[in-house]
Parts: structure tokens; C-alpha cells; sequence
């Protein structure tokens, strides 16, 4: 008998085929959140699942015991709990080298509009606010030659690098650990500790995991050590930012602005943050475009392929559950 997939998002034709060509695949067609109790049903006959968009907690993984391979449609994995994933000894892979570049698009793009007030300038011709030149109007901050803090220096943080070096940026990161000298000095980045890297940044963009250990860990201290002259940037994950003392430390101009495609209870955004204009806003887009997109249920799909056809892919979340599933 075929392997039965689910997979959680209408990702399209193509990842659908690579899967359909040995398994039963159901795919939902509603591009909307799907409640752990409906997901639960789903997997209910589920060998494998391809999950986007979606959350997997302990519950879920607990009923669905027919379950026993999971492809993540994403670099981060915080949805998932993957500590009853590996109690159960289910193999988990996510995407590594898939959504980057793309993420690192939009952080700079964020950045840039950040400090040229892209949203306010819009706003501003579109109203029919623009009635004559002015040597003041919509005042931004030179981007150029800034000094930018990266926190967190994976792939993504990195990529933000190569960006930045096209602006002549100084660029400092702040990582457990650091860096390989050859990539240090590749992207003339500089490692620092974290009270240096916030308050010597003129741009501070974060690239850490969601965990524990980075849970609010840019909160009131952190954002009091920035400039007020600068900006922060969060395409990674919205509860790394304490979004309360961000809205304050805004509010009150204590630093220059912020631009955010995550929060902290999506689609939930701090009425304050809503209200700013210095701040600018996306709806957690850092991995959509269409090409991006097509890439990652691409990639996506041939994980979950390999995991339920026994092979291991590169992307293995718990490889310690492959290898004693496998005798390995
Ligand atoms: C995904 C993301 O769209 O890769 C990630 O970590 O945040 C996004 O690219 C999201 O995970 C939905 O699957």
C-alpha cells in the first residue's frame, strides 16, 4: 500500500506530483490556519506530513499514530514540538539554503524602508499631501557606510551581510558562536558582544532562532542601549522582541524606528505599533515570493519523499531517531 501524505497548505501542482508519484497525497485547499483539533483528524491516517503554516504540538503528534515522517515547509521550527516528534522517533527535516536569500531581500528591504520612510512617502503622494517641492519634506537617514548589527549570524544574518557590503556598511554580529574566520572575513564582519552590538549599531537586525534562551531577549535593556538614532529590524521571529517595550521605546522616540514582518501573537500586532509612523509594517512575508515559494514545497515535498522512502536527508532535524529507526 502507498504511503497516505497530508499536506497543510495548497503549495501547488508541482511538489503535489514529486509526492503523487508514490504516495496518496491530500492536500487541503483552504490557504487558511488549520486548529491543531482539525489537524489532528487529518493525520488520523497519515503516514507523513508536509506541514506549512500550521502548528504541530504535543497533542496532535500524540493522536496521530500512524505517523512517521514530517517535512517542515520552513527554516524555523518553533511550530513544531519536536521533542515529542523525537519521543515518538519521527524523523523531522526543515529547510536549510531554500528561504535565505529571499528573507535576506526582505529584511533589507525593510531596512531600507525604514530609514527612507517609504510607507510615509507613499502615504503621503497618494493623499495629495505633495503640492510643491520642499528642502524638508520626509527627512530619512543615510543607509550608506551605517554600521549594522547583525543578531544572529546563520545563513540568513549572513546573507543580510552580503547585502550590506554593497552599502559600504561597518558590520558587527553577535553569535554563540563564532563565525569561521574565512567568512569572517569574506563579509568584513566583526564579532561583538551583545551590549556592543546593540549600542554601537546603527541598524540592529535580528536573525536568531525562536528558543528559550532568545524568548524577549530584545527587550527594555537592550532597546534602552540603542541609539536613538537607530533602527530595528525583525524578519526571524516576533517573540525574540519584547513587542510591548519595542511599541514604548517608539512611541516615545527613544530609538528612530523599526521595521517588522513578525510579532509576537501573529496576526495580532500591538495596537501602538499599528498607530506609528515610524514604523513599518509586513504581514510575515520574508519567504514570499513566487519563486521562493515554488523552491520550498519543491524541496519540501522530496524531504518527505526520502524520509518515508528510508533515505536520510541533509535537513534532518533529530538524527538521532533516524539512526535508531534505521540501526544506523
Ligand atoms: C514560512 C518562515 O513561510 O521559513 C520560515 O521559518 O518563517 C517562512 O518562510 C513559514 O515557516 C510557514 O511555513
Amino acid at each position: 500500500m502507498k504511503p497516505r501524505v497530508y499536506i497543510t497548505r495548497p503549495v501547488g501542482s508541482e511538489a503535489i506530483n514529486i509526492l503523487a508519484a508514490r504516495c496518496d497525497v491530500t492536500c487541503r485547499e483552504q490557504d487558511l490556519p488549520l486548529p491543531p483539533a482539525e489537524l489532528a483528524e487529518a493525520l488520523r491516517e497519515m503516514d507523513g506530513l508536509m506541514i506549512a503554516g500550521a502548528r504541530l504540538p504535543a497533542e496532535v503528534v500524540a493522536q496521530a499514530s500512524r505517523l512517521r515522517a514530517v517535512s517542515s515547509v520552513g527554516v524555523g521550527y518553533d511550530n513544531l514540538d519536536l521533542a515529542a516528534l523525537t519521543a515518538r522517533r519521527i524523523p523531522v527535516t526543515n529547510l536549510v539554503g531554500v528561504v535565505e536569500e529571499t528573507t535576506a531581500d526582505l529584511a533589507f528591504a525593510l531596512l531600507l524602508a525604514a530609514a527612507r520612510r517609504l510607507p510615509e512617502c507613499d502615504r503621503y503622494v497618494r493623499e495629495g499631501q505633495w503640492r510643491f517641492w520642499q528642502w524638508t519634506l520626509l527627512w530619512g537617514a543615510d543607509v550608506f557606510g551605517k554600521t549594522l548589527g547583525l543578531y544572529g549570524f546563520g545563513n540568513i544574518g549572513q546573507a543580510v551581510a552580503r547585502r550590506a557590503r554593497g552599502f559600504n556598511m561597518r558590520i558587527l554580529y553577535c553569535s554563540r558562536r563564532p563565525a569561521a574566520e574565512a567568512i569572517e572575513q569574506a563579509l568584513g564582519a566583526q564579532r561583538v558582544d551583545r551590549d556592543t552590538l546593540f549600542g554601537e549599531s546603527d541598524f540592529v537586525s535580528i536573525h536568531v532562532a525562536l528558543n528559550p534562551e532568545t524568548r524577549h531577549s530584545v527587550g527594555a535593556a537592550e532597546l534602552a542601549r540603542m541609539k536613538p538614532s537607530a533602527y530595528l529590524i525583525n524578519t526571524a521571529r516576533g517573540p525574540v522582541v519584547d513587542e510591548e517595550a519595542l511599541a514604548e521605546a517608539l512611541q516615545r522616540h527613544a530609538i528612530a524606528g523599526a521595521g517588522l514582518d513578525v510579532f509576537e501573537q501573529e496576526p495580532h500586532v500591538h495596537p501602538t505599533l499599528l498607530g506609528l509612523p515610524n514604523v513599518v509594517l509586513a504581514p510575515h512575508v520574508g519567504s514570499g515570493t513566487a519563486e521562493t515559494r515554488a523552491r520550498m514545497a519543491r524541496v519540501a515535498a522530496q524531504n518527505l519523499l526520502d524520509l518515508l522512502d528510508g533515505k536520510r536527508p541533509r535537513t534532518l532535524l533529530n538524527p538521532e531517531v533516524f539512526e535508531t529507526a534505521s540501526g544506523g
